[in-house]
This record gives C-alpha cells, sequence and structure tokens, in this order.
C-alpha cells in the first residue's frame, strides 16, 4: 500500500480523497492555487503545497507543477478527483513516466473512452445496446443524409470529442441536416481542436441513467449499481438517485452482466461509469467516464462500498476480493448538489460564509468543504456541499432529505437549497416520473 498520495483537486471531493487516506494510514498532501491558500482541504492533510496563481488552467491544471509538488514531497501516487486533469491521458502518462501512480484507469482506456466514438464501436462490438446510429465518424454530408434516411428523422450529431452536450445538434426534418451538420462541425472545432462527428437518432424523453463499476488489476470487475441522473439543467446535475426509481433489480442485473463481461474483455481497471439514455424499456450506452464522478455518494449509501478506498486499493495492485454476489445494496439514496447560486435565477454567488451549519442525524451524510468565515471563491465549479440521505425505502430517503434541507444553514452566500426544497414537493419528482427534460421546465415555470 501507498505511504503517501497527493491529491490533484480542491473542495470537497479533495476531501472525500482525503478521508480515504487517512482511514487507510496513508499521509496526504494537498495542492493549491493562491486563492485556496485558506481552504479546508490544505487545512486537512498532512502537508500542502503552493502550485499557483488562482485560474486554473495555472494551478489544477498546471501539470508540471503538479507532477513536483508529488516529487519533492515524496508522494508514490497521485488522486486527480473529478474534472480538471482526471480524464487526462497526457497527465496520467506524465504521472506514470515519473514512477509515481495514476489512481484512475490506465491512459490508452482513458484516451479509448475519450474519443467517443471509438467508445461506442468498442462497446457495440461487445454488445453493449447502442441508440442507432452512424457506424462511425461521418465522413459527409452524403452520409450524414444516408444514415438519417435510414434511422429516420429526428437525429442528433455529436461531436467525437464531446461529452456535456457541446457540439451537438438536433435535425428534427432533412432540412435541417445541413445546418446541424455544418454547425456541430465548426463547434466541435473551436470547443476540442477536433472536427469529426457522428450521428445518433434523437430520443426525445429519456432518462439519464448511469452505471458505476470497479475493476481490479487482475480481471475481476463488478458493479455498483445505477444512478439516475436524470434532473439537470444545463448539461448540470442538480439531484442524483441510487437506484433509479424505474429499474427493476432483473434489468440491474442484466445491464450489470453485459457490462462487467465487457470491461473484463478490454481489461478495464479502477473504477468507471458508464451513461446510458433509458426510453421505452430500453437501455443505449452513450459515453463511458474514466473517473470517480461527483455523485459516487449515493453509489456508495446502497452498497455500504467506500469507492474511493477501492480506488486506491486497486491501484496499489490490491485485488477487489469480492465478486457481484457480494456486493449487496439495500435501500434508496439521493443526493442534492448545493450550489452557491442564486435559486432563481443560477446567477453565481461568491463571497462569505457566515454560518455554515449542516444536518446530521441517521441516514444523512454531508460532503463539504465550507466553513463559517470562508470566502466562495468566483474561480472555480459553484459546488459548495453535497447532501446525502438513504434510506430503506425512496420514501423515506425523501423525508429524510425534506428534514435534512430545513435543517441545513448557510448565510452570506445564496445557495440552491431552496430550489432542492421546490423539486422535494413536486408531485412528478414525489412519483419518480421524469425525464432529462423535467427540471428546465420545473424551472421555468
Ligand atoms: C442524446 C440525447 C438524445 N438522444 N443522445 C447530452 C450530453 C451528452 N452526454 C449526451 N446528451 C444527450 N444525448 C441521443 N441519441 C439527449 C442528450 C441530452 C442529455 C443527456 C443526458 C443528460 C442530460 C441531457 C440533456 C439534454 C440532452
Amino acid at each position: 500500500m501507498f505511504q503517501k498520495i497527493l491529491i490533484a483537486n480542491r473542495g470537497e471531493i479533495a476531501l472525500r480523497v482525503l478521508r480515504a487516506c487517512r482511514e487507510l494510514g496513508i499521509a496526504s498532501v494537498a495542492v493549491h492555487s493562491t486563492a485556496d491558500a485558506d481552504a479546508m482541504h490544505v487545512r486537512l492533510a498532512d502537508e500542502s503545497v503552493c502550485i499557483g496563481p488562482p485560474l486554473a488552467r495555472d494551478s489544477y491544471l498546471n501539470m508540471p507543477a503538479i507532477i513536483s509538488a508529488a516529487l519533492i514531497t515524496g508522494a508514490e501516487a497521485i488522486h486527480p478527483g473529478y474534472g480538471f486533469l482526471s480524464e487526462n491521458a497526457a497527465f496520467a502518462e506524465m504521472v506514470e513516466a515519473h514512477n509515481l501512480v495514476f489512481i484512475g484507469p490506465t491512459a490508452q482506456h482513458i484516451r479509448m473512452m475519450g474519443d467517443k466514438i471509438t467508445a461506442k464501436t468498442t462497446m457495440e462490438a461487445l454488445k453493449v445496446p447502442l441508440v442507432p446510429g452512424s457506424p462511425g465518424e461521418l465522413a459527409s454530408l452524403e452520409e450524414a443524409r444516408a444514415v438519417a434516411g435510414r434511422i429516420m428523422y429526428p437525429v442528433l450529431i455529436k461531436a467525437a470529442a464531446g461529452g456535456g452536450g457541446r457540439g451537438m445538434k438536433v435535425a428534427r426534418s432533412a432540412g435541417e441536416l445541413e445546418a446541424a451538420w455544418r454547425e456541430a462541425r465548426a463547434e466541435a472545432a473551436a470547443a476540442f481542436g477536433n472536427n469529426a462527428v457522428y450521428m445518433e437518432k434523437y430520443l426525445d424523453k429519456p432518462r439519464h441513467i448511469e452505471l458505476q463499476v470497479l475493476a481490479d488489476n487482475y480481471g475481476e470487475v463488478v458493479h455498483i449499481g445505477e444512478r439516475d441522473c436524470s434532473l439537470q439543467r444545463r448539461h448540470q446535475k442538480v439531484l442524483e438517485e441510487a437506484g433509479s426509481p424505474v429499474i427493476t433489480a432483473a434489468q440491474r442485473d442484466e445491464l450489470g452482466k453485459t457490462v462487467t463481461t465487457a470491461l473484463k474483455k478490454i481489461g478495464y481497471r479502477n473504477a468507471g461509469t458508464l451513461e446510458f439514455l433509458y426510453q421505452d424499456g430500453q437501455f443505449a450506452f452513450i459515453e463511458m467516464n474514466t473517473r470517480l464522478q461527483v455523485e459516487h455518494p449515493v453509489s456508495e449509501a446502497i452498497s455500504g462500498i467506500d469507492l474511493v478506498r477501492e480506488q486506491i486499493r486497486i491501484a496499489a495492485g490490491e485485488p477487489l476480493g469480492y465478486k457481484q454476489d457480494d456486493v449487496e445494496f439495500s435501500g434508496h439514496a439521493i443526493e442534492c448538489r448545493i450550489t452557491a447560486e442564486d435559486p432563481e435565477t443560477f446567477a453565481p454567488s461568491p463571497g462569505r460564509v457566515d454560518v455554515f451549519h449542516p444536518p446530521g442525524g441517521l441516514g444523512v451524510r454531508v460532503d463539504s468543504a465550507l466553513y463559517a468565515g470562508y470566502r466562495v471563491p468566483p474561480h472555480y465549479d459553484s459546488l459548495i456541499a453535497k447532501l446525502v440521505t438513504h434510506g430503506r425505502t425512496r420514501e423515506e430517503a425523501i423525508a429524510r432529505m425534506k428534514r435534512a434541507l430545513r435543517e441545513f444553514v448557510i448565510t452570506g452566500i445564496k445557495t440552491t437549497i431552496p430550489l432542492h426544497q421546490r423539486i422535494l414537493e413536486a408531485p412528478d419528482f414525489v412519483a419518480g416520473d421524469y425525464t432529462i427534460h423535467w427540471l428546465e421546465r420545473f424551472v421555468a415555470g
């Protein structure tokens, strides 16, 4: 096992990784920008290194500064958290080239899944269900017309280097195809420096359901169940649940078997998440994320598995030590992402936190790096707390969430706590009756 790990991140996820390190008896090194000198992750780590000015590109994305910090402090491994360098294959390679361990998948798997076309063709060959679409990259507008004619409108043109909705254009009819083709390619070139695009049939009312997996270095792969992440606004997830209110144990088992078999065949390692669209009772793979995700705590709650501890153990070369049958799911979990934003307009609300009183009690978890007197800097993601509740049933998890949201006091900045309170009262939410479009309409009306 490692004796010292560098955490290449900030905020709540840096604390999350730090906690796993401490429980494993591993020393931690925090890195921080000049804007984060007073941050909680710096205070709680055993050591810290300043890696640059506030802008992320000069600090949390500064690869040489982070590698140097690891070498200087004698850290043996680097945990990237989520965002920043977590899905950067060149960074994973640079880490390994300095005889450090990247706590995540291999650079080869990060690169494979970073190209959405390669990810899809790989999964298709392994019998994972996909949305009908182009067999690979669209070579020309003529090919786009031919594929659309076969799969029928509406269609979506997506960027191979995309994800998160950028470079994605809908064509509802043949008359809209040329504009969608041109706009998607231009946006992809500008955003990613790669104009490769592909086509899928546009699903008009899907849910976004993802499956968490863990894989060791010896061919053992298990899934940790699904998360329903349909409640999102502008491609930012707002509230997630595990399991999905619409998925049965039999569906979970079947999808889990398909996915774990596929990942064994490609030799995938460490944690990962496969994203699916779910509509009319069918799953369709769209993308794979090769990192720890923000919403991982809901999977931890229903499985009792510490996903970060598992990531570290796997990276250190330990076998998983259990099989799929040993993974048991219990109850239901919900996560509310609380951001420093106006709950009506979503305008950012950085600034000084006056009062910070998190909720507690049975079945409540708060992952947050806030404290009274802390200044939320304007330079980074607006996520300030993840409130997670677990109950024996979905109803119990909802009741606990309502209770916990009422207890939660954050003053000095605006937060989205009132938005979550409104969602939890909505009859559609209580019924589990929502798609990826539900929240946009809810906040508009
Ligand atoms: C889709 C889709 C409908 N049909 N693909 C958006 C981001 C990217 N990760 C995939 N996305 C979508 N792909 C087909 N064939 C609708 C979306 C989509 C979406 C997906 C998941 C969560 C939120 C979303 C919001 C808008 C559109």
